[in-house]
């Protein structure tokens, strides 16, 4: 491992380079030991470019340089300048052929950046910077090639070896497979993919709305043949969702994706050769939850709809990320609201936004959406560039409508089809359109930090009006720059004391009554509504038109009248998480109110008897908000302390429902066979929750329950949410015995083993740190496994707040020391493991600097690049 050099790279130093590799062929020798890259590249001087530097810059990292050429001359080393990242040549002609030959060795790679072995096979991950470890190229995203591969294997171990593009060719010779393929679409080189392997394939096929026939081709290893279709299916659906949306069709004849077990991340868009985690894209309804299918049917759409957004139109610079990122989480979340329940989806996205996103925009790593500065590039694969970029997204959508907004989209993919743009690129669609000034709307893009927005409200009895005023500021953050007020869309409505909704009247010209969305664009802006005969209640920032933290001045009562009766259903849902935070900080203090806490009750019981309210929408209602999210709002309160209240709550809630939660258990419909639509999701989602709850106020009977549900269940939904409460709730011997019955059945089954790892790090009692350190001993553990460091040691200090933050340090100490030992091996890995101790300032102060001092020990030692970003960062 390289020391790391602590440069940043700035957005203010962007300029194209003097050269361009236009055409780009490689021969890929796979031999046991090495593999040899042969590179050609067709190399002319950029047009875009106004340096005239004769120096051609190649990256190149952890290579072995055999040989290089020039149009067919042989250079030696005093022709260039080689380092550990670059290989520089200076060159006095306008076009030439640059051959190299490099030596790599896939098998040693553990970082499973580049070209590297998963269980026997050969697979390539390129994105961001992941070429430059497989030959010397221009490694940067605004160089657009067109790829031709060649890969020569042995055909009993890699009878299947692939390439972007279409197969040009196939033979066999002297015991090698010989396979070439082209891709004729040009693309950087992070679009790059390679696999190779024994791999079985499922075919099915899509007719695009112009009649195109296109082949899907799905490889996956010969035991995991039976868990493609439901891929299969998500990637149909996601083809017919593009073009019907966004109009979008496909363009290559041969679509494929391939499953892979060691995989950094959750997948990959490579020209038509996405490559996935297994884990999110293998299942059956024996082996994988709800949650598993539909995190596999997002995924699927959102590598999918990269091939417009991201491939078609794809970065100019890394600086750029969230421009293919945010409009494509954006897309995908708006395929999965259509594909299943809307409100739900909405209200999943607004809680992982809260509880990962905020911290992350209020800590040492708050970046803007559009960073101005890196050292490590993989380290801004952040939720702020994916779902704040997609929050930015949507804002836009909000404000120009469904119609506009769409003609925007087409407007940036016809413009920049076969480009490498910008975020502002894709501002100036949306302006174009819409003749809007997005200008100050970009400060989304340039400045970090969650806005405060808080609304008061007055009401004029004789002029029969009702003024609201907001203040928006935002805290300062990590890079300390001040900050401008953003442009806030509110999406808001007036109801009358009966639920029901008013007409608003106004003539204040920032509020458009077509989409009931008031811009808010100054520090201090009001507005008055007329004509109201009694003082309404607000229902305010609608399905979370803008990612920012509201404080507003309704009364309990006003939010239980929400609850009830709000016709828009995020809103009901988020006045009950208002409700629910508020009663979790007064556990905290002091006691929580009574009189509040039946309003609450009594609006529950009435919902959850409803016919109309769907049974996902119920089983998310009786969700108590994350401990995270109260950190928010009581900065440096004690966080076991939290915990514990909200325990509380959850058992107070249990008890008072009881009777409605029994029912209702009661008469819920059985799932026989298994489907995977909203309703039967719901159904189980709901199940599963009153389980939870049944447990909690009448015990011993429902862990009994969830006991017969663990034995008898057809579906993995509903067997892994009966182990988890027994593991949660049960006994000792109880979910011991569960745990073991559970691997032994699945034993074999890589998905269902991570969640066998996964699920027991939900159990809180005082042994949660023996647990995880048993694991990691565990003959099936395996450190260079992702998935599995993961599950263990990741949900340990994400999702067991009592073993993490347990008093005496020991939780931060154990995670300093696992992520010491994961920087040797997978630095990307390390980096992103080390991020519950990054956020200590927000903990109280004796937490913080336990934290703090295990995050000191680490920056002195030798760290990778990745690591010693973050470290270093979050001790500024
Ligand atoms: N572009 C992929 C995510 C991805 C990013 C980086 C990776 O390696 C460092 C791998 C995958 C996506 O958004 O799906
Ligand atoms: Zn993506």
């Amino acid at each position: 491992m390289s020391q790391a050099p602590a440069t940043a790279i700035l957005l203010e130093d962007y300029a194209p380079t003097p050269y361009v590799t236009k055409e780009t062929f490689l021969d890929f020798e796979l031999q046991s030991e090495y593999t040899l890259v042969h590179s050609r590249l067709t190399i002319v001087r950029n047009e875009k470019s106004n340096s005239d530097s004769n120096t051609l810059i190649l990256n190149g990292s952890e290579l072995e340089l055999l040989s290089v050429s020039i149009d067919g001359k042989v250079l030696t080393d005093s022709d260039y300048v080689l380092n550990s990242e670059t290989l520089s040549i200076n060159v006095d002609k306008d076009a030439f052929v640059l051959e190299c030959t490099t030596r790599i060795y896939p098998d040693k790679n553990t970082a499973l950046e580049g070209l590297y072995i998963s269980g026997g096979m050969y697979c390539t991950q390129c994105e961001a910077e992941g070429f430059r470890r497989i030959t010397y190229f221009q490694d940067r995203p605004d160089v657009l090639s067109v790829f031709t591969t060649r890969i020569n294997a042995d055909v009993e171990q890699y009878p299947v070896a692939l390439s972007n593009g279409n197969l040009v060719s196939q033979t066999i010779e002297n015991g090698r497979v010989i396979a070439e393929w082209h891709d004729p679409f040009p693309k950087p080189s992070y679009l790059f993919a390679l696999v190779a392997g024994d791999l079985v394939c499922q075919e099915d096929a899509f007719i695009t709305q112009s009649g195109r026939n296109i082949a899907l081709k799905m490889y996956v290893e010969q035991e995991n043949e039976h868990k493609c279709e439901h891929a299969l299916e998500s990637l149909k659906r996601s083809m017919k969702w593009d073009e019907e949306v966004y109009g979008r069709e496909y363009d290559l004849d041969l679509f494929m994706i391939v499953a892979v077990d060691h995989f950094n991340m959750g997948a990959m868009e490579n020209k038509g050769l996405n490559i996935f985690n297994s884990s999110c894209v293998l299942a059956t309804p024996e082996t994988a939850t709800d949650e598993a299918f539909a995190r596999i049917e997002g995924i699927v759409g959102h590598e999918y709809f990269h091939n417009w957004s991201g491939n078609r139109v794809t970065c100019r610079d890394w600086f750029q990320l969230s421009l293919k990122e945010g409009f494509t989480v954006f897309r995908d979340a708006e395929f999965s609201a259509d594909m299943g329940s809307r409100a739900v989806k909405r209200l999943e996205d607004v809680s992982f936004l809260r509880q990962h996103q905020f911290p992350e925009d209020a800590g040492p790593m708050a970046h803007a959406v559009r960073p101005s500065s890196y050292m490590e590039i993989s380290n801004f694969y952040t939720v702020t560039i994916y779902e704040k970029g997609s929050e930015v997204v949507r804002m836009l959508r909000t404000m120009l409508g469904e119609q506009l907004f769409r003609k925007g989209s087409d407007l940036y993919f016809d413009t920049f089809d076969g480009q490498a743009a910008t975020t502002d690129d894709f501002v100036w669609a949306m302006e174009q359109v819409s003749g809007q000034d997005l200008t100050q709307f970009k400060r989304w893009h340039s400045q970090a930090g969650t806005p405060r927005l808080s609304i008061s409200r007055e009401f004029n009895e004789s002029e029969k009006t009702l003024t609201i005023s907001a203040k928006q500021h935002t805290p300062p953050s990590a890079d300390h720059s001040p900050k401008e007020p953003f442009v806030i869309p509110v999406q808001l409505g007036l109801i009358d004391d009966q639920g029901r909704a008013l007409q608003e009247i106004t003539y204040d010209a920032s509020y458009s009554s077509d989409n009931q969305v008031w811009l808010v664009t100054q520090e201090e802006q009001s507005i008055t509504f007329s004509n109201l005969e009694t003082m309404p209640v607000v229902s305010l920032l609608r399905d979370f038109s803008a990612p920012v933290l509201l404080m507003d001045d309704l009364s309990d009562q006003e939010r239980v009248l929400l609850i009830g009766s709000d016709s828009n259903g995020f809103n009901r849902w988020e006045q009950c998480q208002i409700i629910y935070k508020k009663m979790i900080l007064q556990g905290v203090t002091d006691s929580v109110d009574d009189a509040l806490f039946s309003a609450l009750e009594s609006a529950l019981k009435q919902l959850l008897v409803d016919k109309k309210v769907e049974n996902a929408v119920k089983a998310e209602l009786l969700k108590l908000p994350a401990e995270v999210e109260l950190l928010q709002l009581s900065p440096k309160v004690d966080i076991l302390a939290v915990a514990a209240s909200r325990k509380r709550l959850m058992s107070r809630l249990a008890a008072a429902l009881s009777a409605t939660l029994t029912s209702l258990y009661q008469t819920l419909p059985v799932t026989e066979v298994y489907r995977f639509d909203s309703e039967s999701v719901g159904i189980r989602k709901l199940k599963n929750e009153l389980l939870e709850l049944l447990i909690l106020s009448d015990g011993d009977q429902y862990i009994e329950r969830a006991s017969a549900q663990f034995t008898q269940a057809n579906n993995m939904t509903d067997q892994l949410a009966a182990l988890r409460l027994l593991v949660k709730y049960g006994s000792e011997q109880v979910y011991q015995d569960a745990l073991d019955r559970f691997l032994d059945q699945w034993e074999s089954d890589a998905q269902v083993l991570e969640q066998w790892f996964r699920v027991q790090m939900v159990r809180t009692d005082d042994k949660a740190l023996d647990r995880v350190s048993a694991l990691l001993n565990h003959r099936l553990f395996e450190y260079q496994n992702p998935n599995k460091v993961r599950a263990v040691i990741g949900a340990f200090a994400m999702g067991n707040i009592e073993g993490f933050h347990a008093e005496d340090g020991s939780g931060y100490h154990f995670l300093g020391m696992q992520v010491e030992t994961l920087d040797a091996l997978n630095p990307q890995i390390a980096a992103r493991l080390v991020g519950p101790l990054v956020k200590w300032q927000s903990y109280d102060d004796a937490r913080g600097q336990k934290m703090k001092a295990v995050l000191t020990q680490l920056a002195g030692k030798e760290l990778s690049k990745d690591l010693y970003e973050v470290v270093n960062k979050s001790l500024v």
